[in-house]
């Protein structure tokens, strides 16, 4: 059931962190469709989402979402679920995922979270290659099945923060970044790593409507950052391929840092000698930097970060220096 509620404070999406500048041409593309001043400008939907999901989430069901999981789960036997490594425990309930599956960021979507689910099922998973050039030895295309089949998959428990406020702790099944950045030998130029995610407005609702944001979305990690044993190229979550709201087929997981450092559905990744632009940075620099670790003493501009809320049982918690992964990512920082 979703019922009406107001949106607090802190849940303002990032959308609305869009700046002056930003906002000034979505109001021209609105006032070019005739739509300025008929409420559209407000942002996201209005409605907060009911974070107590409705059961059938993920994937939605009868969905092309729906069967392009299956499938691949199917084309890769044995490789879902992936054995656990027990190094990264928990320290709170995983998150229901019908939970987790139901309140996303995938601003390709839409910026409203019931309906963006729906929307990313319209998102083509296969075939689904990756480009890798840049400074590397190894530049070429990659099918993510043969990522997924020719390295060691494994699920790890983490909890993973938004700028926004919320928190959740979720099973995601991966390759260690670090394992596939050794096979692509990156120079001793390369200093930072560009991941892109694609650009198909045809599928991609936001892509086609939201035309004041810089698509395709972009992200980048410095090489120290990239190769951390945390780092995650993810291609699962719950024991099966990513649903096209958590970014199918492949994406980036850095759980010491805000989720938009975590881009989805990637299609190429760069290896350079600068450190690339990032989409949140690029729109607004004054609340979203580079590095973005989770940090409760330094407040983003319009949500303090001293505490989150989990997903699923709305229970606060102080938020932790690097998420809790200080023991793995602070002497990167020191
Ligand atoms: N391509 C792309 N990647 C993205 C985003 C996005 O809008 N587009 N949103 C980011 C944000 S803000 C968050 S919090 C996480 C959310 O991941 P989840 O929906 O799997 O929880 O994805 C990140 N990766
Ligand atoms: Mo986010």
């Amino acid at each position: 059931m979703t019922y009406i509620r107001k949106r607090p404070g802190w849940q303002i999406p990032e959308s609305e962190a869009a700046s002056e500048g930003v906002f000034g041409a979505r109001r021209r593309f609105l006032e070019a469709l005739g739509l300025a001043g008929a409420g559209l400008l407000a942002g996201s939907c209005a409605g907060a989402a009911d974070k107590s999901a409705p059961a059938g989430a993920p994937p939605v069901p009868g969905s092309k979402g729906q069967g392009a999981v299956l499938a691949a789960m199917q084309a890769l036997p044995g490789r879902y679920p992936a054995a656990r490594n027990a190094r990264f425990t928990l320290d709170r309930p995983i998150t229901p995922e019908e939970t987790a599956a139901r309140y996303n960021n995938f601003y390709e979507f839409g910026n409203d979270k019931d309906a963006l689910v729906t929307q990313a099922q319209e998102l083509t998973l296969r075939p689904w290659t990756v480009r890798v050039d840049g400074l590397v030895e190894k530049p070429g295309v990659w099918d993510v099945d043969t990522i997924v089949r020719t390295m060691p998959v494994e699920e790890r428990l983490y909890r993973h923060r938004c700028v926004e406020r919320w928190s959740m702790a979720v099973p995601w099944t991966g390759v260690p970044f670090k394992a596939f950045v050794e096979r692509l030998r990156p120079l001793s130029s390369a200093k930072f790593v560009k991941f892109v995610c694609f650009l198909r407005p045809e599928e991609a609702i936001g892509q086609r409507r939201d035309t004041w944001y810089p698509w395709p979305y972009y992200e980048g990690l410095s090489i120290p950052e990239a190769i951390n044993e945390l780092t995650l190229l993810t291609t699962g979550v719950y024991g099966h391929p990513l649903p096209p709201q958590h970014g199918a087929p492949i994406r980036i997981v850095t759980p010491w840092k805000y989720g938009y450092k975590s881009i989805k559905s990637i299609v190429k990744i760069e290896f350079t000698a600068t450190q690339p632009g990032t989409f949140w940075n690029d729109l607004q620099p004054l609340e979203y930097g580079f590095e973005s670790n989770v940090d409760p003493t330094k407040p983003h501009p319009r949500w303090s970060q001293a505490r989150e809320q989990m997903l699923g049982t709305d229970v606060m918690r102080p938020t932790l220096p690097y998420n809790g992964y200080g023991e793995w990512v602070a002497g990167l920082y020191a």
